[in-house]
């Protein structure tokens, strides 16, 4: 090169000095690149195009195509680094495929970065909500038509992967699937975003959405973060009073997408017709699909199991649908895996899934000629005693058609906890009195969401900062003399009464590690939450159609906790806390009933004693422990 540019040195000056120094369209020049970088724009069945990446190792023939389908910018997505290697270009999750000889896709969906068309949120399915002829259903397939028809270095079979919104888009091609789709790998897909992934967990709206959307639906490409000129976000939020108020001071409830929300608290039939395990179930499973999902998924941990109980009745040869959980944060199956805040697990465990399991799976289905791969049904990280389990389905203990059965620790008096029901449990209480004004922080403060190290990890953060607060009710075992191991959903199982007239009742499954951790000191002492979940009181009887609370009348609020295969080990104690708020990760409920709770005034916003009665339990998954 240095000799070609001594060759080609012009002889005098000639360009002169005020011609502009930005060309119009210029890329340098990548020398020795070991891959192939091609941008195109695929035209979908209505004639609107969608720009795509495709990354080709140099040389590749017969190469099996992975497509990614995102909101988040396609033409970043392959370019980790600028490098003349492939490795080196390519995200950290996608190593792995890429030593195998793999072709990338990376494709903006419509209406996002360099594609056309119209961007709707997470665009429902052609049908009741959407009278369009597309949707991401018959996008993939168009794109995986395309891709199959004008990329001679494949072998024309395709997998789709992706996380989180990226998973939804992989599940949404699994409805009408192009027959080169040959495996699919949803990692922590947003499913149901009303039961419990990003928008609300059972009525509670998450508060960060608002950030989200402005960050999404502002602008075709990336909009901008709210300025709040607030550095601690529970001050911004408790200081703006009701959500719809929040949104207003930065103008983002003229966002449709805010709209969309605002309009439709409740699980109606807008969340109905958009759950996608719901409409999965009512489909053929025809590709096999490895549904993966963070044990500590901070956005999305509703949506890969209830995915996979979907199609498991569908999966009548045993041989389509799998699910891995990993000891993860949001999308951490991505990234190095050996570490989730405090926790320190036996390796790089989101390396040793993607190496030993996932690809030799993409493998088996996408390379010709490649080995049936060892995939087993259930690929669970067991968290308490760390290590991988294969099991044969999931869960092993739930309430009905199950090996075991749910079995209830209850509330006892002194704040115990155990498997002996109280004789006057439906007498005994304790009680607590939640302020609006001064809701219990889901991280101490200041509150930074924005932060990554606040945010990734925040679900194995310490729970002893609420523990003695006293608006937060404590139960806790004597410590453990054997093990106990549990491996499904908890379900929680509450009798309680307010005077209010809405209640949220927020359950936290804690591990209590002993008062000294030798190996790991910072350990002592430590709350790990197993399984914590939020519940809007005005849903306990119909999730579509609210209703107020009876004040001071005993109710019964009875709702699942995330899903959990953990063993509290001897010398731990388990614990469970209970509080009426959860802020600013959710909205905060007035606590009087209004008709929708983003638009309630500063007058809802009401004290309440809460009762809780000690027949009520945590019916754990419990399982022998071996
Ligand atoms: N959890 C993010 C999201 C998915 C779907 C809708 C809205 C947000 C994500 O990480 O993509």
């Amino acid at each position: 090169i240095a000799a070609l540019l001594a060759l080609s040195a012009p002889a005098f000056a000639q360009t002169p000095a005020m011609a502009p120094d930005i060309p119009a369209k210029f890329d340098t020049i990548i020398p020795n690149a070991d891959y192939i970088k091609r941008e195109v724009m695929i035209p979908m069945r209505d004639g609107v195009k969608l720009h795509t990446v495709i990354v080709i190792p140099k040389g590749a023939q017969h190469a099996p195509i992975v497509l990614t389908r995102t909101p988040y910018n396609a033409s970043g997505r392959a370019a980790r680094n600028v490098s003349p290697n492939l490795q080196s270009i390519v995200a950290q999750g996608d190593e792995t495929m890429m030593s195998e000889g793999y072709i990338r896709v990376f494709q903006d969906v419509r209406g996002k970065y360099g594609s056309e068309g119209d961007y709707v949120m997470t665009r429902p399915l052609i049908g009741p909500l959407n009278n369009t002829r597309t949707d991401h259903s018959t996008d993939a397939w168009d794109t995986i038509d395309w891709l199959v028809k004008n990329t001679p270095e494949s072998n024309g079979k395709v997998g789709m992967i992706g996380s989180s919104y990226e998973g939804f888009t992989v599940l949404m091609a699994l409805i009408n699937p192009h027959p080169a789709l040959k495996v699919a790998v949803p990692m922590s897909p947003m499913v149901d975003g009303w039961r419990g992934d990003d928008w609300f967990h059972n009525g509670a709206f998450r508060t960060s959405n608002l950030n989200y959307i402005a960050g999404q639906t502002a602008a075709r490409g990336s909009g901008k973060q709210l300025a709040t000129g607030v550095y601690d976000d529970y001050e911004a939020l408790l200081r703006a009073g009701s959500i719809a108020s929040y949104a207003a001071q930065f103008g983002v409830d003229q966002l449709n997408f805010t709209k969309k929300l605002f309009e439709h608290p409740a699980y109606d039939s807008y969340w109905q017709n958009q759950a996608l395990d719901k409409i999965l179930a009512k489909r053929d499973l025809k590709v096999p699909t490895m549904t993966v999902v963070g044990y500590w998924d901070q956005e999305d941990i509703y949506g890969a199991h209830a995915v996979y109980s979907a199609l498991e009745p569908k999966d009548k040869d045993n041989n389509k649908n799998y699910l891995v959980v990993g000891p993860w944060r949001h999308s951490g199956v991505n990234y190095e895996g050996s570490t989730l805040g405090a926790l320190k697990f036996t390796g790089d465990t989101a390396l040793e899934f993607r190496r030993d399991f996932m690809q030799p799976f993409l493998d088996q289905y996408l390379k010709d000629g490649a080995p049936v791969a060892d995939t087993p049904p259930v690929l669970y990280y067991q968290t308490g005693i760390n290590r991988w389990q294969k099991l044969p389905q999931w869960p092993l203990a739930c309430a009905d058609s199950c090996a075991a059965p749910l079995k209830p620790i209850y509330l006892q008096n002194d704040f115990k906890l155990g498997f002996q029901a109280a004789q006057d449990g439906a007498a005994a209480y304790d009680e607590y009195v939640a302020d609006p004004a001064k809701p219990v922080p889901f991280v101490p403060r200041p509150v930074r969401i924005s932060d990554g190290n606040v945010w990734k990890p925040w679900l194995v953060s310490d729970q002893r900062s609420f523990s003695d607060r006293t608006d937060v009710l404590t139960y806790v075992t004597e410590p453990l003399k054997a093990k106990v191991q549990i491996a499904g959903q908890p379900m929680v199982n509450l009798y309680a009464a307010t005077t209010g007239t809405d209640a949220d009742w927020v359950v936290k499954l804690i591990d209590v590690y002993p008062d000294e951790v030798p190996s790991q000191p910072e350990l002592g002492g430590y709350q790990l939450g197993i399984a914590m979940d939020i519940f809007r009181g005005r849903y306990r009887n119909s999730l579509e159609t609210p209703s107020p609370i009876p004040a001071n009348e005993v109710q019964r609020y009875r709702f699942a906790l995330p899903n959990a295969n953990h063993v509290f080990l001897p010398g731990h104690r388990i614990m469970v806390q209970i509080q009426s708020s959860w802020f600013p990760l959710y909205d905060r409920n007035p606590q009087t009933y209004v008709p929708n709770i983003f638009y309630a005034k500063p007058s809802d916003y009401k004290k309440a004693t809460l009762k809780v009665y000690h027949n009520s339990a945590i019916e754990l998954p419990l399982v022998e422990a071996k």
